[in-house]
């Protein structure tokens, strides 16, 4: 398995978080990269690459040029509010909900930053837009191995990207890797792609993304929104709309859920794919459904990521594997490369 790995991914770097009204620690932190890549050496699971950079274009196929300019511009933006905040994680001041207007942007930075912002908890940082663009060079080189008949590819990469739609950040994600990815398939001659998102928490950017097409299928399991971040989107009845429709699955499970219920989820996703007969898959990696895990509420064990990579491998398709969330920053090496060995050693 080739793995495109993000050299820049330390450059973002968050101080902190707002959770219940206080700032805390960030939970996605470069540790998290380190330590993929240190298991990934000792169990020597391939070459590990840096990717090239891709034109700007690339990104337009998924993100809005709008969206693109504020991200790339931003920090020097907020720093520009104040010399001091060049010290300081940058963070919205103003959210445009309902009945407010987004469609004129205020001149304001901390303002509008609100209009591509959907929570709390995602610094922006000095080095966020290089770790995202890097990130986002690795997803389309990844798809990119798959179309020149590499079987499996890994990106090895963070800021993660699921929470990320067409024009907004969150859930510490900022552009959309495996959105990105799945675009370039299609773009170099894949018909049909699915996603299958693992991640503990929904993949509502990649949804919003694809929620009106039928060449992109994406299937979800992750915590019940009911209670659970992202909240707002990953409800069972999301089906798609228009010719989209039937081209959208969640599998929500409610927080405390069993293995044994998130594998007969895993085997819903799979048969729901196989009768798509895509020509790639996309997953999106988050491993953040280990029982150690400080977010979440599922109970995976180390040993159940292998499963998951063995039942992956038998859709049988080329295979570009995103790495998401997860914060249980011992045991994230191990899950993750657990996934990527079942993939490779079975069949
Ligand atoms: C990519 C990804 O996994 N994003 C997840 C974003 C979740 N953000 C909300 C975090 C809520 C913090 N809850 C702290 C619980 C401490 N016990
Ligand atoms: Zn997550």
């Amino acid at each position: 398995m080739l793995t495109f790995y993000n050299e820049q991914h330390a450059q973002h770097r968050g101080r902190h978080e707002f959770f219940r009204g206080e700032q805390v620690p960030c939970f996605e932190k470069p540790e998290r990269a380190d330590s993929v890549l240190a298991e990934l050496g000792r169990r020597g699971l391939g070459r590990i690459v840096t990717p090239h950079g891709v034109p700007l274009m690339s990104l337009e196929r998924i993100h809005t040029p709008r969206y693109l300019h504020f991200l790339r511009n931003a920090w020097s933006e907020w720093v520009a509010l104040d010399p001091a905040n060049a010290q300081k994680d940058a963070f919205p001041s103003v959210w445009p909900v309902r009945t407010l207007r987004s469609d004129i942007e205020p001149e304001n930075f901390a303002a509008r930053m609100g209009l591509y912002s959907m929570d709390s908890g995602t610094p922006l940082t000095a080095g966020t837009w290089t770790a995202a663009k890097t990130g986002a060079d690795c997803a389309v080189n990844a798809a990119h191995a798959l179309r020149l008949g590499e079987r499996g590819a890994f990106v090895l990469s963070r800021p993660p990207g699921h929470h990320a739609g067409a024009d907004f950040f969150g859930g510490y994600c900022f552009l959309n890797n495996a959105a990105l990815a799945a675009q370039h398939l299609l773009d170099d001659g894949a018909r049909k792609v699915a996603i299958i998102d693992i991640d503990y928490h929904h993949g509502n950017g990649t949804q919003s993304i694809f929620y009106h097409r039928d060449d992109v299928l994406f299937v979800s399991i992750h915590a019940d929104p009911r209670n659970e971040y992202p909240f707002y989107l990953g409800h069972a009845d999301e089906r798609g709309e228009g010719a989209g429709h039937g081209y959208n699955m969640n599998l929500p499970l409610a927080a405390g859920s069993s293995t044994q219920a998130w594998f007969t989820a895993l085997e819903t996703a799979c048969v729901r794919i196989g009768s798509f007969a895509p020509d790639a898959v996309v997953v999106s990696l988050g491993v953040d459904t280990f029982v150690g895990d400080p977010l979440s509420r599922f109970a995976l064990q180390s040993a159940d990521y292998l499963k998951i990579g063995e039942r992956l491998a038998w859709l049988g398709k080329p295979t570009a594997f995103i790495f998401e969330g997860g914060y249980a920053v011992k045991e994230l090496g191990v899950n993750v490369v657990n996934v990527l060995e079942g993939y490779e050693t079975a069949l």
